[in-house]
């Protein structure tokens, strides 16, 4: 793997349950730095992403929240995530909440039409992500980043996404709380919407090995956007939005294996994470964990496992 950049994205303005700022310093507190290390790569911490004047900025929407904020963050963490994988590195955007993907992503997206590669995005989440600021009906920007990164019209306030990626570049896995406005708009689009009963069905390894055959076929990037709330909230109570019936514990393990030995992934987001909610730190250091095993931590390693 390439050397790893963390970025901090102290970002709360997706949502209204403040916290979600503190996660950065939960996951530097939680030893992300030396986890990766542990696995040989080189890493580094590119410090926290800020964000000074706010934009004027209005929705026609009334229900949205704190959109200059959102605005301005997602100009920021596009620049910085653009910046770093111009380097060569893999950057790792500590959260913040959701809505940082608006901006993520976008980095991510215009640096693989720089190189002429496709993008592809997989979404570990409960929630499709997928309403626009004009659907939305909380406001709560945090559920709107896969709209934005898909090229839905509604996001006139925002830079225009570079190189939208379609659906047949993105899978969800975990998914279990999908708004009626978001389900009508994902039908139309050919999504891999890996729900919780797909999941109970056929298991996890063979879907997640399927989307990342179709990458490797295509020579693609890979984005990773690891919401807390996929897992289950016995497990990862530090989250806002919680949905039961979440991913187990080996159940993301075993992604983040696959996804480690597929050696496919260049960028990831941690999300979600409120540090005010969690139990004595269990809900960051399973994130650490998570983020350990895709760096190649095993618990018995057989080199010649099929990939
Ligand atoms: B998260 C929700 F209504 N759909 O729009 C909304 F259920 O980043 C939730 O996945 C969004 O945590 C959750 O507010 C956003 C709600
Ligand atoms: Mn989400
Ligand atoms: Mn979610
Ligand atoms: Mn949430």
């Amino acid at each position: 793997m390439p050397p790893i950049t963390l970025i901090g994205a102290p970002v709360d303005s997706g949502q209204r349950r403040p916290g979600c700022l503190m996660g950065p310093a939960a996951y530097r507190v939680a030893g992300l730095a030396r986890a990766i290390a542990a696995e040989g790569h080189l890493v580094r911490d590119y410090g926290d992403v800020a964000i000074a004047a706010l934009p004027l900025a209005d929705s026609p929407n009334p229900a949205v929240d704190q959109l200059p904020e959102t605005l301005a963050w997602t100009e920021a963490l596009s620049a910085a995530v653009a910046g770093v994988l111009a380097l060569g590195e893999c950057p790792v955007i500590m959260g913040g909440d959701h809505s940082l993907a608006l901006g993520s992503v976008a980095g991510a997206a215009r640096h693989a039409a720089a190189i002429g590669r496709p993008l592809f995005l997989l979404w570990l989440d409960a929630h499709s992500d997928f309403h626009t600021p004009l659907s939305t009906t909380s406001g709560n920007l945090h559920g709107t980043p896969l709209a934005y990164i898909n090229g839905r019209e509604g996001f006139d306030a925002f830079p225009p996404f570079p190189a939208p990626v379609p659906g047949e570049r993105i899978c969800m896995f975990g998914i279990r709380s999908v708004d009626p406005e978001e389900h009508a708009a994902m039908l139309e689009r050919d999504i891999a919407i890996n729900d919780m009963r797909v999941i109970d069905e056929r298991g996890i390894a063979a879907p997640l090995r399927e989307f990342l055959a179709r990458v490797r076929a295509e020579n693609g990037l890979l984005h990773v956007s690891l919401d807390v709330d996929f897992l289950d909230p016995a497990i990862a109570p530090a989250v806002g939005t919680t949905v039961p019936g979440g991913a187990t514990f080996r159940e993301a393990h075993l992604v983040m294996e696959l996804l480690h030995e597929s050696g496919l992934v260049s960028s990831l987001d941690l999300v979600e994470l409120n540090p005010f909610l969690d139990d004595r730190g269990m809900t960051a250091r399973l994130m650490v964990d998570l983020v350990g095993s895709l760096m190649g931590r095993k618990v018995f390693d057989r080199p010649t496992r099929a990939k």
